[in-house]
């Protein structure tokens, strides 16, 4: 029987563990496992039982980016026709957390897969990279934009016309990944992380996501506000009153996250 491209586990206490499972071809994202990863996310999102994700790959390499081989006869018209944005849009509109834990190569689609996440746990020896230029192309899915966001422009800008790879050291330096420990404990660190997140309030941990990811690109007044509206919308939830009474009564709240 052929091996799965995604392998999902629950790790108790509401965590969901997303490994990419291609390690013949270092987890190149091919068509079917980006439909499958897609599918998977929207899966987690309605699933009751899972309030954070862990997006990893293997031991050596957490994903190479697209499948090349796939670039030798896709046309312009085929590649449009594709709509590949419904892939990414799947993680990008993930109301859970998602926690990346990278181990080896992030490079390409992989980095910018990296990117998508809401924190990145990286392993000691962890190469992020945007090697398209190499290969005659450039990044697609957020290497020129999300990167950039996420670095500032000269160091990104080194980074995707160089193709040149950086270490999990010199990303956290740049501020691309949110902590770095040693490889083994790359997993363990990202599901306690996620264990941490699923104790809180589901609808506070939504709104914390979905108005930084737009505040991030809006004029500040205007984030701001975006901010002050989910701030009030918050204090018509359970969660809230919850969170508040558990705090003075001193014992852990009960959230149901609404
Ligand atoms: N696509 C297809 N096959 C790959 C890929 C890939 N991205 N990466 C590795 N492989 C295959 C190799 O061809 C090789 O196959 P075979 O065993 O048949 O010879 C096998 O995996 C093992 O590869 P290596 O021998 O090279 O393994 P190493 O451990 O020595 O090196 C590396 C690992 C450093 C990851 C190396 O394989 C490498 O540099 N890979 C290519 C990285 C790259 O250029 N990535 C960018 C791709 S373009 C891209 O991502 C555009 C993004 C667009 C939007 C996002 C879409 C998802």
């Amino acid at each position: 029987m052929e091996e799965p491209l995604i392998i999902c586990e629950k790790k108790g206490e509401g965590v969901s563990v997303v490994r990419l499972n291609r390690p013949k071809v270092r987890n190149a994202l091919n068509s079917v496992l980006r439909q499958q990863m897609a599918d998977l996310f929207i899966q987690l999102n309605d699933d009751p039982q899972t309030k954070a994700i862990v997006l990893t790959g293997g031991d050596k390499v957490f994903a190479a980016g697209a499948d090349i081989n796939d670039f030798l006869t896709t046309s312009t018209v085929d590649m449009y026709l594709r709509h590949s944005e419904r892939y990414w849009d799947a993680i990008t509109n993930s109301r859970k957390p998602i926690i990346a834990a990278v181990n080896g190569y992030a490079l390409g689609g992989g980095c910018e897969l990296a990117m998508h996440a809401d924190i990145i746990i990286a392993g000691k020896s962890a190469k992020f990279g945007q090697p398209e230029i190499k290969i005659g192309l450039m990044p697609g899915a957020g290497g020129t934009q999300r990167l950039f966001r996420a670095i500032g422009k000269h160091k990104a800008m080194k980074m995707v016309l160089t193709g040149n790879m950086i270490s999990a050291d010199e990303a956290d330096t740049m501020g691309l990944v949110s902590e770095v420990v040693e490889d083994e404990a790359t997993i363990t660190r990202a599901i306690e992380i996620a264990k941490q997140l699923s104790h809180y309030s589901p609808i506070a941990l939504a709104q914390i996501k979905e108005v930084a990811n737009l505040g991030i690109d809006m004029p500040l007044e205007g984030a701001l506000a975006l901010e002050r509206k989910a701030f009030q919308i918050l204090f018509n939830t359970h969660d809230q009153k919850e969170g508040a009474k558990a705090f003075l009564e001193k014992r852990p709240a009960e959230y149901k996250g609404h």
